[in-house]
Formats: C-alpha cells, sequence, structure tokens
C-alpha cells in the first residue's frame, strides 16, 4: 500500500486538532477567525508529515491566501507525493451558530488521483451500495429517477427521502419531489455529511442531489469509492473566469459528466472529525484539560469503512 497505516493515523490526528482549534470559535458567530483557526493547524500539521504533497482541492487560490490553496505543496518533502484536499471546517455557518454537523476534513490520494477542480458548483446525485452503478443519472429527471430508484429499492415513492441544499436553485427540483410525493430532507449547509447520509440506512436517506461546492463533491467521492456507493457530479463554470481557471487546471470539456472514478482513482483517504456534533459523529467535548475527538475514516485499499476513532489530545 502506498498510503501507509502511519499517515492514516496522522490525519485522524489533524483533523483532530484542526477541530479542537475550532472549539474556541464554536457559537461566537465568527465563520471567518474558525476557518483561519483550523486551517493555521491543518497546515503547519501537514508541513511536519512525510510526504511530498499538493494541495488539488483547496480553498482558493493562491491571491486569495491565507486560506489552503490550490497548488501548494505540503509536507516535510521525504516521502510519497500525494495529492491532498482540504476542508478545514466544513459548515463554518455550524460552527458560528453552535449548529449539528460541522466538520474538519481532509482527503489523499496517490499523486496525479484526485481531480484537480477549481472551487466552482457541482451538480451531484448520490445513492447508497445498494443500488446498481450507473442506475441514477443527473441527465436524467427528477421523475425518472425516482422511478427507477423505486424499481430496484422496491420502495413506494412515499417511502423515499432524497436530501437536499436547501436554495432557491433548487426551487424545481423540490416541486418535483413534492408532486412525486418524495420525502424530502433538506439541509442548510454541510453537503458533504449530507451525501454520506445515504451510506447507512440508519440514516434514512435514499438519495442525496442537486447543486452544491465542487471541492465538497471531489472530497465526497473519496469516501463513497470506500464504500461502494454511487456518485456522478458536473461541475457548473458561470462566469468567464470561472471557464478559464477550469481550462488552466486541465478541464477541457466544461461540461463532462464525472463517474466516481473519474473524480477519485487508486489509493485514497478520507477522514473527516465531528466539530459540532451531527449524524455521523460527535463534535469535540471537553473534559477537564483533555479534548475528546470523533473521526470517521476510510482507506478503500485496506477496506476501512467510516470507522470511527476516538482521541484524546491535551
Ligand atoms: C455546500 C456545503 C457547504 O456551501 O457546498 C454549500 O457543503 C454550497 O454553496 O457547507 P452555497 O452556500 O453557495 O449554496 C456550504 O454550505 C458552505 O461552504
Amino acid at each position: 500500500m502506498k498510503l501507509s497505516q502511519e499517515l492514516l493515523n496522522n490525519l485522524i490526528e489533524i483533523t483532530s486538532n484542526s477541530a479542537i482549534a475550532c472549539y474556541p470559535y464554536i457559537g461566537k458567530n465568527e465563520k471567518i477567525l474558525a476557518d483561519k483557526a483550523a486551517t493555521d493547524v491543518m497546515r503547519d500539521q501537514l508541513n511536519k508529515l512525510d510526504i511530498n504533497g499538493k494541495v488539488v482541492i483547496g480553498e482558493g487560490e493562491l491571491d486569495e491566501a491565507p486560506m489552503l490553496y490550490i497548488g501548494e505543496i505540503l509536507g516535510n518533502g521525504n516521502g510519497p507525493e500525494i495529492d491532498i484536499a482540504v476542508d478545514p471546517v466544513e459548515g463554518t455557518n455550524f460552527v458560528a451558530k453552535n449548529l449539528p454537523g460541522s466538520m474538519s476534513v481532509l482527503a489523499v490520494a496517490e499523486k496525479d488521483c484526485l481531480i484537480n477542480a477549481p472551487e466552482t458548483y457541482m451538480y451531484k446525485i448520490v445513492t447508497g451500495n445498494h443500488i446498481p452503478r450507473g442506475s441514477l443519472d443527473i441527465d436524467f429527471t427528477v421523475e425518472k429517477n425516482i422511478n427507477i430508484y423505486s424499481e430496484i429499492s422496491k420502495k413506494k415513492n412515499s417511502d423515499i427521502t432524497v436530501c437536499i441544499l436547501d436554495r432557491p436553485r433548487h426551487k424545481e427540483i423540490i416541486k418535483e419531489l413534492k408532486r412525486l410525493n418524495v420525502n424530502i430532507k433538506f439541509i442548510t449547509d454541510g453537503d458533504v455529511s449530507g451525501a454520506l447520509l445515504v451510506s447507512d440506512k440508519k440514516f434514512n436517506v435514499d438519495i442525496f442531489m442537486g447543486i452544491g461546492g465542487g471541492p465538497e463533491g471531489v472530497i465526497v467521492a473519496a469516501a463513497l469509492d470506500s464504500l461502494n456507493c454511487n456518485f456522478q457530479g458536473r461541475f457548473l463554470f458561470k462566469t468567464a473566469e470561472d471557464k478559464n481557471r477550469a481550462y488552466k487546471m486541465g478541464i477541457k470539456d466544461l461540461s463532462k459528466k464525472y463517474e466516481i472514478n473519474e473524480i477519485v482513482k487508486g489509493e485514497s483517504i478520507f477522514c473527516a472529525t465531528g466539530i459540532t456534533s451531527g449524524d455521523l459523529m460527535n463534535g469535540v467535548i471537553k473534559e477537564n484539560n483533555k479534548f475528546i475527538t470523533e473521526t470517521i475514516i476510510t482507506h478503500n485499499k485496506s477496506g476501512l469503512k467510516l470507522v470511527k476513532k476516538e482521541v484524546s489530545l491535551t
């Protein structure tokens, strides 16, 4: 295996520490400060690792530093070449308002195995591993996708739940889902978690769909790949500047529909630590002088699937 157990343990420690860095900002209505605190810790600790890392999914580009920017080189240079995707705080609003579901997230893969994607939106459709790959399609109508899902899962529409970001841009999809008598789980932010809800029956989410962040789509694809779930996405470029950036990053066909293994290839790890407690894991807990964190990780090559790890740090 190219990505070692040691690297995996280090990543758990890093997202744990960046989640802990946010702890003082929970409920302080300071999302930028929370993001900066988590980012600083993440950068500092990634730079100490024995890796030759490059940020392929980050927050902005060089001129937008101090966030971890696309193209930034990380690690001490003594180790494997890896692609890194970062989302130091997924759900900054949740941290700012002390709402459930924020987390600190990292995904890594072998060099050139994670798609280089600019910060733009992505239309996504995600289903669990009980649905054969390729069954649903972002180019089908909502009705067709629901019919296919209903047929394969043998569920009536009224027993199907679709998770979607609560945004005006989803007005038509929501109208259609209501007409079809499908249940909707609205989320206000955090579509990495939203997409992962299809991975286990206990979350009662059948399909995740709609337009969310492109970087979040790439990051969650790493987890969904390990979980044998289905993910399909298409980047949405609005401005000429967006389109130019994409060209420069090597995306030639701007309307390309990506299957999961065109987004993440080879060996990859996904690692997310809860900041505030949510459906997937607990948030940071402070007990005496210690912090207890909960992290979920996946590693496709070792078969790790959303294992929860508790870490105690001072
Ligand atoms: C999603 C979600 C993020 O942004 O990507 C969403 O995962 C999409 O952008 O947590 P809009 O807010 O512009 O709709 C977040 O909600 C915030 O980064």
